[in-house]
């Protein structure tokens, strides 16, 4: 299989209500490989980064606002077809939308309280630029999950 790259990360209110286990746990469970992972507080400038796409959006000084208001939990997951597998864990964007069994769903309760962030890209190109945002190459690790073989066909 080839191993796509994906980013995923706990928002703020997702590590304050003590959720960044149950997630990760989620995905490792799934059978993704965890090849990345950062505690961290995101500055004013890499929030406008990481949410450039929405900077005419009338949420945007709020999204900037709230996703640099406390530590997240970034991640990188790698798994075949890793980006639409997790977006479908994840659930819609707004939780009241979100099937139960998905994280937001389980988790969530307002739009602009949604736990947790990951790729929505569909290029594997933008993906990885999403993943340069916020890791060096150096922390991103290459390594094979010993039950690959019971995994994969
Ligand atoms: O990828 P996803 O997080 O599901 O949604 P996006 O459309 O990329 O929006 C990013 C982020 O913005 C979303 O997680 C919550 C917030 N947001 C909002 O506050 N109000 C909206 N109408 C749409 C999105
Ligand atoms: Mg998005």
């Amino acid at each position: 299989h080839h191993d796509e790259r994906t980013f995923v990360m706990v928002k703020p209110d997702g590590v304050q209500r003590g959720l960044v286990g149950d997630i990760v746990s989620r995905f490792e469970e799934r059978g993704l490989k965890l090849v990345g992972g950062k505690f961290m507080q995101i500055d004013d400038n890499l929030a406008h980064d990481h949410y450039g796409e929405h900077e005419d959006k009338p949420f945007f000084d709020d999204l900037v606002e709230f996703i640099s208001s406390g530590p997240v939990f970034a991640m990188v997951w790698a798994g075949a077809d890793a980006t639409r597998q997790v977006r479908s864990m994840v659930g819609e964007t707004d939780p009241a939308e979100s099937a139960p069994g998905t994280i937001r769903g389980d988790f969530g309760l307002d739009l602009g309280r949604n736990v947790i962030h990951a790729s929505d890209h569909e290029d594997e190109g933008a993906n990885e630029r999403e993943i340069d945002l916020f890791f060096d190459d150096e922390e991103l690790l290459d390594y094979e999950r010993i039950d690959a073989a019971w995994l994969y066909e």
